[in-house]
């Protein structure tokens, strides 16, 4: 189906990643049938690849993946890509230049980035180990050759920092979700402001764990997306099973002048780890969104998420029938 008014607020990408919705299937998500779209050892020395993020850049893709080595230390790799499909990972960790030492030493792990493109330069955030401890990182380039980092945004411990793509009311915003320094049974995500991306504040509590799926805790997905309905932020939820965490999918409208507010959220998720490559792995259960590209002229929308801390998957979209389905089932 081919959305005929413009809701995303944002640039054509023609080239996006695309495979139609499977005839018999009427949810709002789904998945590319050729999944994991990047396999665990697709670079030699990794152990698993996933939690990565994509941008579009000049006619190509862009990506920096989370790969796992076989020490199992968490590293960001650099990825290019002409369709989004085949990537090609470089085999060392990006380089981050410029940070104070203190920031920049690789302590704990590099891991779960997204990349936000705000006017002509690139930022990547992270969760980065700060003498141990998590907390968000945070870097810039502006050809994806030099990487530059600058302070981490926050203190630990900290996950899942996501900035906005445009500065709002004059400020940088980033969401994040603060932690522990474990596997953490608990989760909100806050609305922070920043004048020069390195001091924060004006925090605001934007979403709380509820029930269900989403009853643990949750943590901002890719880069929300600017639509004339609100900021689209596509988000992970966990619940408490018996058998540990299980990570679904969902979205949420948020006003686009004051973030923190929330005009809908999915009660229902949009996606759950039911196949097998999202249920078996080196931590089962798990689907974790990390990145969507969007093509304002069609409205497609391609998400890349992380399949059991293992893999890579893709899934598919109409921003329309999202935004449709998010106000239907809304919380
Ligand atoms: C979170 C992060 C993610 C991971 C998820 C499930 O706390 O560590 O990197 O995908 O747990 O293990």
């Amino acid at each position: 189906m081919m959305s005929i008014k413009r809701t995303i607020i944002g640039d054509d990408l023609p080239n996006i990643p695309w495979e139609n919705r499977p005839s018999g299937c009427s949810a709002p998500v789904w998945r590319y049938s050729k999944n994991p779209v990047i396999p665990r050892d697709l670079i030699p020395t990794a152990n698993s690849i996933f939690n990565s993020a994509v941008i579009p850049f000049g006619t190509k893709f862009i990506g920096v993946f989370r790969c796992d080595d076989q020490r199992r230390h968490m590293q960001i790799h650099r990825s290019e890509s002409n369709d989004g499909l085949n990537w090609r990972i470089s085999p060392e960790p990006i380089l981050f230049q410029g940070g104070a030492p203190e920031i920049s030493t690789y302590n704990y792990g590099r891991y779960d980035p997204r990349i936000c493109r705000i006017e002509d330069r690139y930022y990547i955030t992270w969760c980065n180990g700060y003498e141990g401890y998590p907390t968000i990182g945070l870097a810039y380039t502006d050809d994806f050759e030099e990487f530059f980092q600058l302070e981490n945004a926050f203190l630990p411990f900290n996950r899942n920092g996501v900035l906005f793509p445009r500065k709002l009311n004059g400020k940088y915003a980033m969401l994040s979700r603060p932690s522990d320094n474990g596997h953490t049974p608990f989760g909100d995500i806050f609305y922070s402001e920043s004048p020069d991306l390195t001091h924060w504040g004006r925090h605001r509590l934007a979403m709380r764990p509820t029930d269900g799926w989403q009853s643990t805790k949750i943590g901002a997905g890719p880069v929300p997306i600017e639509t004339t309905e609100g900021w689209l932020l596509i988000y992970h939820g966990v619940l408490t099973s018996c058998n540990g965490f299980v990570y679904s999918m969902g979205a949420a409208l948020l006003d686009l002048d004051q973030p923190w507010k929330v005009r809908y959220r999915t009660a229902p998720y949009l996606l759950s780890p039911q196949r097998d490559y999202e249920c078996v792995g080196d931590v089962p259960n798990v689907v974790f969104p990390c990145a969507a590209l969007c093509d304002a002229a069609t409205g497609r929308l391609a998400i890349y998420y992380g399949a059991a801390d293992t893999v890579t998957g893709l899934a598919f979209a109409y921003v329309d029938e999202l935004i449709d389905f998010l106000k239907q089932n809304s919380l």
